[in-house]
């Protein structure tokens, strides 16, 4: 559970040596274990600690060291977290609120055609809450899709305003150097908000040691403390659900009242500026935290996918981005509350109270360990570079979120417009071929001429057109994709796109199933147990008469239920013994894998015994494997 591990041990500022001039934390971290009942349960609220969260029979609270004692006379087992962090000196690696403000005007001033700065509003103490621009013609407001970067919104996560700088830096540097960078620069119009609790970020650096501080350093009329967790207090669903708190010396204090933060506020502020003629201008947007390696997409308040103000449609476009982004950079993707439940979160709010296809990166690192938030500054190049590619492809759906599920006909209607239709499913003898029917109509203004091609085809298959440049005129034209004996076997998505003579572009997505030679795939179907803790769970498949070595692109679909998959190891064991893995702790406390795994097997003999090895790791989970299949060629 380390994530919330993390989160619960935040507020306190601890352990730091004898001598160094620290906050005292006003309330202290505990662990009570073994916690079983609903009557102990009840004795520990009694004794008047604040429950953070329940997790793998630990309850997590904060309380008073008198109350923590009370609890042991109990006879409970309540452990001090704080014992357990270890003071970390600062790194001055990281940038601070004045490098962040010289880094911005920097860049503002070395490309002053692609870069306008600007200042959103001031923190609670006065900082200015620092913003970019960067588009061509910077200086006017094209009508070009905005996206909106956000990070920093949690103090301690400092590799978050790394990311955004980077995110400026690539976007600057590479424009007229690298082809993709440069058209997205000149299509789009990207904000980046690379701080926006400075005044956290400025008590977390300020000592020595970290300060492991997490929230803003607002106060009340009377000065007294009213910090409040940025990521709580947004007024979409604001403190609806159990995901934020109430209590003010809580790190996931929600605040008085939605938009109680000066910081939040103005970032709200800026984004209802960007509603123009009615119309938001931001299509997308990423808030950039850290820690756990996830991609994560509304809603946070609610376990359900598809809820008042997010549509089947839109649930799946999220899914579709995110799944994406996760796939380039490595994270695990899932919708927020996967995670757990948070209310008035950022994204919750872009998504539900302004139509933007919101996202959260939790960075590196995947797990826990003593270093938490505060990984050496050298992991900073490693760590902003792995999202390169993922914020590459997020900038490409900009336009039209909607085509990554081939919707964009119906949700982004062009003036000159058609629609392109083909089936959604087609079936294919690996070694042979099949053909389909397209048609382009045409649904809105001019008639064009739509020139056609098509992505995602499996490896070593090709596509041919009966024509390449097909009329608006909804005249059925033919598709044949050809497969090779060497086409692996399994389910694809190709995508056809046609651009028509008036620049409208369109997709469509057709599933493509390639039945292979049967011999070399096998199912186990058979629902095997994983054990708790440390012993493996062994299912096998066997091979008998492919032949020959699996693939360069051989899968493994894997269906593994499970109520804690961030302890969960599975490898695939080859007939000769070489081990591949497949899932390694990724996804924390995420539920399932449903997932197609795709591994360079070329160099293993297809015949033989191939072994599935699950390892649950740690004590207080149960799961099953419920079915895999290999697919070697
Ligand atoms: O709790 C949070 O705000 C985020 N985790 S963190 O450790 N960086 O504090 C997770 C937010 C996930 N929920 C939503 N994005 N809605
Ligand atoms: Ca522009
Ligand atoms: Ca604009
Ligand atoms: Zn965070």
């Amino acid at each position: 559970m380390r994530l919330l591990l993390a989160l619960a041990l935040a507020v306190v500022a601890v352990a730091t040596p004898a001598g160094v001039a620290t906050a005292q934390p006003e309330h202290r971290s505990y662990a009570i274990r073994n916690v079983k009942t609903l009557e102990q349960d009840e004795a520990v609220r009694k004794a008047g600690m604040e429950v953070d969260y329940f997790e793998h029979g630990i309850l997590y609270v904060k309380g008073k060291p008198e109350q923590a004692s009370a609890l042991r006379k109990q006879g409970f087992k309540v452990d001090d977290l704080s014992l357990t962090v270890a003071a970390t000196p600062v790194d001055p690696g990281y940038t601070d609120f004045a490098e962040m403000a010289a880094e911005v005007n920097r860049i503002a001033g070395a490309f002053p055609a692609l870069v306008s700065k600007s200042v959103i509003g001031q923190s609670f103490e006065g900082r200015d809450l620092h913003m970019l621009k960067i588009s061509d013609n910077v200086g006017t407001d094209e009508d070009e899709p905005e996206m909106l970067f956000t990070a920093n919104q949690h103090a301690r996560e400092h590799l978050t305003v790394e990311m955004a700088l980077a995110l400026a830096n690539l976007l600057t540097t590479q424009y007229g150097v690298d082809p993709k960078i440069t058209e997205i620069v000149n299509t789009r119009e990207i904000w980046i908000i690379p701080m926006v609790n400075p005044d956290g970020v400025t008590h977390d650096l300020g000592g020595a040691n970290y300060q492991h501080w997490r929230k803003n350093r607002q106060r009340d009329a009377a000065s007294n403390p009213l910090f409040t967790d940025l990521n709580r207090n947004w007024a979409y669903k604001w403190g609806c659900c159990g995901g934020s708190s109430g209590s003010k010396s809580s790190d996931t204090y929600r605040g008085p009242s939605a938009f109680s933060a000066p910081e939040a506020k103005a970032v709200k502020d800026f984004v209802l500026t960007r509603r123009v003629g009615g119309v938001q201008q931001i299509k997308l947007a990423l808030d950039i935290h850290t820690f756990s390696e996830l991609v994560l997409w509304p809603f946070g308040y609610t376990t359900s996918t598809v809820v008042s103000g997010m549509t089947a449609d839109q649930y799946n476009v999220h899914k579709a981005i995110g799944t994406e982004m996760a796939l380039s950079n490595g994270y695990w993707p899932a919708q927020a509350s996967g995670l757990y439940i948070t209310d008035g979160s950022i994204d919750d709010w872009l998504w539900g109270d302004q139509k933007i296809f919101s996202f959260t990166f939790e960075m590196f690192p995947k797990e826990s360990n003593p270093l938490e938030f505060y990984p050496p500054a050298s992991v900073i190049p490693v760590e902003t570079s792995r999202n390169r590619d993922a914020l590459v492809r997020f900038a490409t759906w900009a336009d039209c979120p909607y085509r990554s599920i081939g919707k964009e006909a119906a949700n982004c209607p062009a003036a000159n417009d058609y629609s392109l239709t083909a089936p959604a499913t087609a079936t294919v003898a690996q070694g042979g071929n099949t053909s389909f029917s397209l048609s382009a109509a045409k649904t809105a203004g001019a008639d064009q001429l739509v020139s056609l091609s098509a992505t995602g085809m499996p490896a070593g298959a090709t596509v041919g057109f009966s024509s390449f440049s097909v009329p608006t005129d909804g005249s059925a034209h033919t598709v044949t994709i050809n497969t090779t004996a060497a086409t692996t076997q399994g389910t694809y998505t190709v995508v056809i796109t046609g651009v028509g003579s008036a620049g409208t572009v369109r997709t469509t997505r057709v599933t493509l199933t390639v039945t292979g030679k049967p011999e070399c795939t096998a199912t186990n179907g058979t629902d095997l147990s994983i054990p708790d803790g440390t012993s493996k769970a062994t299912s096998t498949v066997t091979i008998a008469s492919c032949g020959g070595n699996g693939h360069t692109t051989a899968t493994v679909q894997l269906k593994v239920v499970h109520s804690y998959i961030g302890d969960l190891r599975v490898n695939l064991i080859s007939p000769s013994g070489t081990t591949f893995a497949l899932h390694d702790r990724n996804g924390g406390p995420v539920n399932n894998i449903d997932r197609l795994y795709t591994l360079d097997l070329s160099g293993e003999a297809a015949d033989g015994v191939w072994k599935l090895d699950l390892l649950d790791g740690v004590s207080g989970d149960s799961g099953k494997l419920d079915t895999w299949t290999l697919t070697l060629r």
